[in-house]
């Protein structure tokens, strides 16, 4: 090869075995990738490739925070190597992907090759006139429970909240609540129904207070169980704030209340926290929504120190990339709970649920309603009903992007927030 150029334009022309994807089945090439970005509510980038077939495909490229860093990965450095390639071959491209940058791993690049792959996704099975999970092995199941967002300023509010879940047919429900004596707390929203923390054009400032939170949390459990019953699964998030020890507690306090899961009890970097917190507790755990790669929850995954992994397809690398994780996850009884709060569009919501519905080990999904602009810029087919999301049926991921509503919103910065402890020391968010 010359130089990357002459490669990428020439590409389809090429025989196999010239080291480059050959023109495959019918001749389906990419002809031109460009990156949409638009605010409706909240930012998103979404990856659309279109083939020489007139048949295009999308895929959310969306990292809250940081939505330009993936913008530029794929438009100055992903693109200009799309260009030619066989659209049919999902796995090589993938590998070119991570392998061929050098640099691997990281949520930059895993988003953008996750937007790559969810597009060829789509693509293919629009292609096939099937919709994607029929060709990922067919349904496993007819729908996938999810949980919703019940929370409040007081344990009495947020139970309030929960209730009204349950009313609507919520089969399980995230609980979170203000803690005494501090002004804000991750997952408690002014608005209830849109829970949105990058809310401000450079980063809020929170407080935190380790002991007045673990003081707070089983009280609420204890409200929430005794209003909403047995057969309601609840969950919590911890958001990465606790030591090992202190979530041995916090899981053991909840323990008489059953919780379905605790989240993000503790970072991660370290994979052995979780072996600590596992010596304290049978409260189930959950982990993984930052994570971009099988390497981030390898060991986790198995020493079986976790019973759900919520990595998610436009994080950790598309659907390709985290079937892999779930069938890896599968052997050592691991389940799915997939990220899906409001910062993952409705592209990659369409994608997880195609996802879902196949595997095996599914075990929930999250799920945040989309603002009604959200809504009307990317028109989906996928619906909830008394507790269940149900995947669309029409050929290919069954989601769109309205070009034109999306031109309507422009980008606008939006920082998530940091956390300090209340002597100032910098701490988790
Ligand atoms: C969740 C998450 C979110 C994240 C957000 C960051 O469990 O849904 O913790 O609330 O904080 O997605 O962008
Ligand atoms: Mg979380």
């Amino acid at each position: 090869m010359d130089s990357p150029k002459t490669s990428n334009a020439n590409s389809h022309d090429n025989a196999p075995g010239d080291g480059v994807s050959a023109n495959g089945q019918g001749g389906l090439v990419i002809r031109s990738a460009k990156v949409i970005i638009t605010c409706p509510g909240r930012n998103f980038v979404t990856l659309k490739i279109e083939t020489n077939q007139g048949v295009y495909g999308i895929g959310d490229a969306t990292l809250n925070g940081r939505e330009l860093a993936v913008a530029s990965y794929l438009t100055d450095h992903v693109i200009p190597c799309l260009i030619g390639r066989d659209a049919h071959r999902i796995e090589d491209i993938w590998q070119y992907l991570y392998k061929g940058a050098y640099w691997r791993r990281g949520p930059v690049t895993m988003s953008a090759i996750a937007a790559v792959d969810m597009a060829l996704w789509d693509i293919k099975a629009k292609v096939a006139g099937l919709p994607l999970y029929q060709l990922l092995g067919g349904a496993s199941r007819e729908a996938v429970m999810v949980y919703g967002h019940a929370n409040g300023t007081s344990i009495e509010d947020t139970v309030n909240v929960a209730l009204d879940y349950k009313a609507q047919g919520y089969k399980a429900i995230r609980l979170q609540c203000g803690v005494p004596g501090l002004a804000s707390t991750y997952g408690v929203s002014k608005d209830k129904m849109f829970y949105e923390p990058a809310d401000a054009d450079l980063p809020t400032e929170n407080l935190w207070n380790t002991e007045a939170y673990m003081r707070v949390v089983p009280k609420l459990f204890a409200a929430a169980r005794e209003a909403l019953g047995d057969e309601v699964h609840l969950l919590h998030d911890v958001h990465h704030r606790l030591t090992p020890i202190e979530a041995g507690r916090l899981g053991r306090d909840l323990e008489p209340y059953r919780p379905f899961w605790m989240e993000d009890a503790v970072v991660a970097e370290n994979q052995d926290n979780f072996r600590l917190i596992r010596q304290h507790t049978t409260t189930p755990l959950a982990v993984g929504e930052i994570f971009n790669t099988i390497w981030d929850c390898k060991e986790l995954i198995q020493n079986q120190l976790i019973d759900y992994i919520r990595a998610t397809v436009v994080h950790a690398g598309g659907i390709t990339h985290l079937r892999r994780i779930a069938a890896f996850a599968d052997i050592y009884n691991v389940r799915t709970g997939c990220h899906g709060a409001t910062d993952l569009s409705p592209v990659c919501m369409a994608a997880a649920l195609h996802f879902d519905r196949s595997i095996p080990n599914f075990g929930i999904q999250e799920y945040m309603r989309h603002t009604e602009a959200t809504d009307e810029v990317f028109p989906h087919g996928y619906r909830f009903e008394s507790g269940f999301l149900y995947s669309s049926e029409t050929p290919g991921l069954g989601v769109d992007i309205d070009e034109e509503k999306a031109a309507k919103y422009p980008y606008k910065r939006a920082y998530l927030p940091v956390n300090r402890l209340q002597d100032g020391t910098m701490f988790n968010w």
